[in-house]
């Protein structure tokens, strides 16, 4: 049914900060006299169903596409892969993001936000904070549980001290306690059996860097080391469909431990390697790299395109 309202929305299969931006930034608006509403387009991440049921908020009205809506806002999007075609460009007019590779030019109709910190659940923290808008208890944990999770719980070196600000005024209505990075973490870590190409399923994301078409699979787990040591071959087989049936360039995934503070690389893929030898500074063992320290996939692309542009 058409509707006046605008929706705020996010990626299509988005992760909690998408989810928590987008819900919270309905809010912010809503309490402003604004008029919308937020719609969720695919299935969640599992870090976001977790939170939504550890503390009983009502999940966001899933909806196929944007089609019902003549205005839309992005949070935590900004590149129009992500949407699938299921959100049409010149219906946005907003857009907060904070990924250094983005394409929000392609968005006319829309002025963008894209701030490079660590969540975009700061960049929507801020507008409470800035206009002295009182946030309910949901959108406080729900963005606070996003900034802990796309900083790694601030040892990510995508954490700014803007992160870290917004989350100190969050905590005082979400009251998290101390431990609940870990439970979050956790809840995120099961990977069995199926699971796994699930989930590398669920977070991929490709990207056409100069003239090659790259896919990239992230993997935030603890025990990333045990999780690529124990089913590394099966991640390069994985990888290998995935490469075949997108008939990507260069494949790889990148594998997050949670608690160890590092990422290792697994791909079968011999250019592939060689590329992310030269651009990361890392050594193949095998099909297995680990850099020293941890780099996201939202820093690695911006390496890759000046490797494969030279920019
Ligand atoms: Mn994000």
């Amino acid at each position: 049914m058409r509707t006046d309202k605008t929706l705020v929305t996010c990626y299509v299969n988005p992760d909690l900060d998408g989810v928590a931006g987008a819900t919270a930034y309905a809010e912010f608006l809503n309490k402003k006299d604004g008029n919308t509403v937020v719609g969720i387009i695919g299935e969640p991440h599992d870090e976001v169903k977790y939170i939504l049921d550890r503390f009983k908020i009502p999940y966001p009205m899933s909806i196929p596409n944007a089609d019902d809506f003549e205005k839309v806002i992005l949070v935590d999007a900004s590149d129009l892969i992500g949407l699938e075609e299921k959100i049409a460009p010149e219906k946005v007019i907003e857009i907060i993001d904070h990924r250094k590779i983005n394409e929000a030019d392609k968005f006319v109709n829309a002025k963008a936000q894209i701030e490079l910190v660590g969540a975009a659940a700061t960049l929507v923290a801020e507008k409470f904070i800035e206009n002295e808008v009182e946030i309910s208890k949901e959108s406080a944990i729900l963005l606070l549980g996003a900034i802990i999770s796309n900083t790694l719980n601030f040892k990510g070196t995508v954490t700014t001290d803007r992160d870290r600000k917004a989350a100190e005024y969050l905590n005082k209505v979400a009251r998290l306690d101390d431990n609940f990075w870990k439970e979050l973490f956790t809840a995120k870590s099961d990977l069995s059996g199926s699971k796994l190409a699930e989930r590398m399923r669920g977070d991929f994301a490709w990207f056409v860097i100069g003239k090659k078409k790259v896919g990239i699979a992230q993997i935030e787990i603890i025990g990333a080391e045990k999780l690529v040591t124990e089913r590394g071959d099966e991640i390069v087989r994985e990888l290998e469909s995935i490469k075949l049936e997108m008939g990507l360039d260069l494949v790889f995934q990148t594998t997050i431990g949670l608690d160890e503070n590092m990422n290792v690389f697994v791909t079968g893929d011999a250019e592939t390697r060689a590329i992310l030898e030269k651009v990361l500074n890392v050594k193949f063992n095998g099909n297995i790299a680990k850099p020293t320290g941890l780099i996201m996939r939202k820093q690695i692309v911006p390496l890759l395109k000046g490797e494969l542009e030279g920019v």
